[in-house]
């Protein structure tokens, strides 16, 4: 691992402080132009390569799936990604946010909202996993100019110092709980974020927030990031896909294959687990 790495992008004091304060930025210009169309393309394959078998219509989809088709550990099977997954510019910022001098990846993902797809439902991430309050945060990264036409994302401001509330069951295997009513947000409403393609939005892993329907005639094409600070513990015995596969028990610290370091860089890039597979489907790892 490289000592003492400059971040190639610096997040300037006054963005730290809003994203403390707001939980959540939007970065701009972080990936260029030549990035986003390279990785867009490469995601695009591997999202393709994954749902190739499913043949289903959006209206024959789960609710869940109407969101979003969701491939996820993307770095896992397709050599192509591996440098946007450890993107030092991105691995940097959000070491940054953070405040942390080391930080794993927790997931990636595709996050594809065909065109008529649903609304996603307003959520948090953090409380779906068994970390506690361990610092997390996401990036949401689009291959596209996101407006109020493709699903953007939207974020309640302040929210994520309220802390975990009741989990949201986005994925409708139970009804889910209607975050927006809950108190403690005191009537707080999502801020939508549009994006440039090369930007990022950036949020913590208690801020609610939701996304847009897709009412135009286009895929949106998102891919998310979520990084977590090293040395954090796993908190309780819940299931959770990278924990589990990587065989950390109650209170053992969040390490293993599945989990690299993301920043600061390492001198190269690691293999992937070697029980990687295809992973995809209605599961948010819960
Ligand atoms: O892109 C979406 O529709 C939802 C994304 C999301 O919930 C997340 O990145 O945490």
């Amino acid at each position: 691992m490289k000592s003492q790495a400059t971040y190639p992008t610096t997040v300037n004091e006054e963005d730290i402080q809003r994203y403390r304060d707001q939980g959540f930025l939007l970065t701009r210009d972080v990936l260029t132009a030549s990035e986003i169309k390279q990785f867009g393309t490469e995601v695009d394959r591997e999202v393709a390569l994954r749902t190739a078998d499913d043949q289903r219509t959006l209206e024959q989809k789960t609710t869940y799936e109407q969101s979003f088709v969701q491939c996820m550990r993307l770095w896992e099977t397709a050599t192509a990604i591996k440098p946007l997954t450890f993107h030092q510019g991105l691995a940097g910022i959000a070491a940054q946010l953070l405040g942390a001098e080391k930080v794993r990846l927790w997931q990636d993902q595709a996050l594809y909202k065909e065109p008529g797809g649903k609304d996603t439902e307003a959520h948090q991430d953090q409380t779906f996993w068994p970390i506690g309050d361990t610092p997390l945060v996401s990036a949401w990264i689009p291959f596209q100019k996101i407006d109020d036409t493709n699903g953007a994302m939207a974020y309640v401001p302040g929210s994520h110092k309220v802390g975990g509330l009741k989990i949201v069951d986005i994925t409708r295997s139970t009804t889910p709980y209607p975050i927006l009513e809950d108190k403690a947000l005191a009537g707080a409403k999502p801020e939508f974020v549009m994006v440039d393609p090369g930007s990022v939005v950036w949020h913590s892993g208690f801020t609610v927030h939701r996304a847009a329907a897709n009412i135009s005639a286009q895929t949106r094409r998102v891919f998310t990031i979520v990084y977590y600070a090293d040395g954090s513990t796993r908190t309780s015995d819940r299931p959770a896909f990278p924990l589990d596969r990587a065989g950390v028990g109650v209170n053992e610290p969040m390490r293993g294959e599945g989990l690299p370091i993301l920043w600061p860089p390492l001198d190269a890039l690691p293999n992937p687990p070697t029980d990687s597979g295809q992973m995809t489907g209605p599961q948010y790892d819960r």
